[in-house]
């Protein structure tokens, strides 16, 4: 298993998001791709690599020309707004939520701030754009890695921040930049006619199903927390099997707070029935590990041997995989248990 580490995910380092009606200290934080990288040093599972450099055209590939242009700029304009500014976040606090324009880019960057996301969770900091855009070129690194006859099998991408909850052209959930999606479109422009998505984090990969939705060449499936209750709320349902050409292409299997393994695993392997009937010829997992019984924003049961189970699982799926990073937020407990999922994979 190769697995590509963002050498610049550091600079990504929120100060604040807002949280159950307060300003809190961020739970995506640093550290917890350290403590990934600390429990890769005492089990490898495979040599860790920095990614070449991304190109901007494969990033186009999946995000609006426009977005990629104010998450690579927005950190200036925020300063030149005003030099104190260095020393805060931006974080946006306006929407164009149901009957405004969304037709028009306004020139005022709090305006811009909301037209570009969906929460007010996500602060954007002097280094958010450096840090989502080497994440990217993790998840591209670890798709081209297993792409083509002489690949290896499987490739993690150590991704910070996360990327599935982000959009064609909005960001949220401490998401920027949709890896996971990245990646199924990279493989898929690498020659693999159907690529499969499997996202097992906490939360609704929305960004991810909102991206291929319309598409019966990538199938999304992602297992949360019942959006009814569980962010983000507004995207996740059952009912919602895709559109078009790409209908009966998404399957979202919520299950209610409080699941533990047991019934997580039978929709875990409910999934993986429904990716062999689809009979792609790769796999992304989006791998969050916030369904850990310890996870201070989630509320699923998941023990740390688990894990082991789940990598096996996903593993039976015999298929060229990769692996990005998503959530997880007991960040002591972290590292432990994304390095389980690998070594259950790789059959240790
Ligand atoms: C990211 B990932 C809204 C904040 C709500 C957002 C949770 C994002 C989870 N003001 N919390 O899927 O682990
Ligand atoms: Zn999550």
């Amino acid at each position: 298993m190769l697995i590509f580490a963002n050498p610049h995910h550091a600079q990504h380092e929120g100060r604040q998001e807002m949280f159950r009606g307060r300003l809190v200290p961020c739970h995506e934080t640093p550290s917890r791709l350290e403590h990934v990288m600390a429990e890769l040093a005492r089990r490898p599972v495979g040599p860790v690599q920095d990614p070449p450099p991304v190109e901007r055209a494969v990033l186009e590939r999946v995000h609006a020309p426009r977005y990629l242009d104010f998450l690579r700029t927005a950190w200036e304009e925020w300063v030149a707004l005003d030099p104190a500014n260095a020393a805060l976040d931006a974080l946006p606090s306006t929407w164009p939520v149901r009957g405004f324009r969304h037709d028009i880019e306004p020139s005022n960057f709090a305006a811009r701030m909301g037209l570009y996301s969906y929460d007010a969770g996500t602060p954007l900091t002097a280094g958010t754009w450096v840090a989502a855009e080497a994440g990217a070129a993790c998840a591209l690194a670890a798709a081209q890695a297993v792409s083509g006859s002489r690949g290896t099998r499987s490739a993690t991408a150590l991704t910070r921040p996360p990327g599935h909850h982000a959009g064609f052209d909005f960001f949220g959930g401490y998401c920027f930049l949709n890896n996971a999606a990245l990646a199924a479109q990279a493989l898929r422009d690498a020659g693999a006619g159907r690529v499969a998505v499997l996202d097992v984090d906490y939360h609704h990969g929305n960004g991810t199903q909102s991206l291929f939705y319309g598409r019966p060449d990538v199938l999304t499936v992602s297992i949360h927390g019942d959006p009814r209750t569980e962010y983000p709320f507004f995207l996740g349902h059952a009912d919602e099997r895709g559109k078009g050409e790409g209908l009966g292409f998404n399957l979202n299997l919520p299950l209610p707070a409080g699941t533990g393994f047991g019934e997580w695993r039978a929709a875990l392997q409910f999934a993986l029935q429904q990716v062999r009937e689809f009979a792609p010829e790769a796999l992304v997992v989006a791998l969050g590990v916030d369904t850990y019984e310890g996870d201070p924003i989630s509320r699923f049961r998941l023990a740390s041997d688990d894990y082991f189970q789940l990598g096996r699982d996903l593993a039976s799926a015999n298929l060229p995989t990769v692996f990005t990073l998503e959530g997880g937020y007991a960040v002591a407990a972290m590292g432990v248990n994304v390095v389980n999922v690998l070594e259950g994979f790789e059959g240790r």
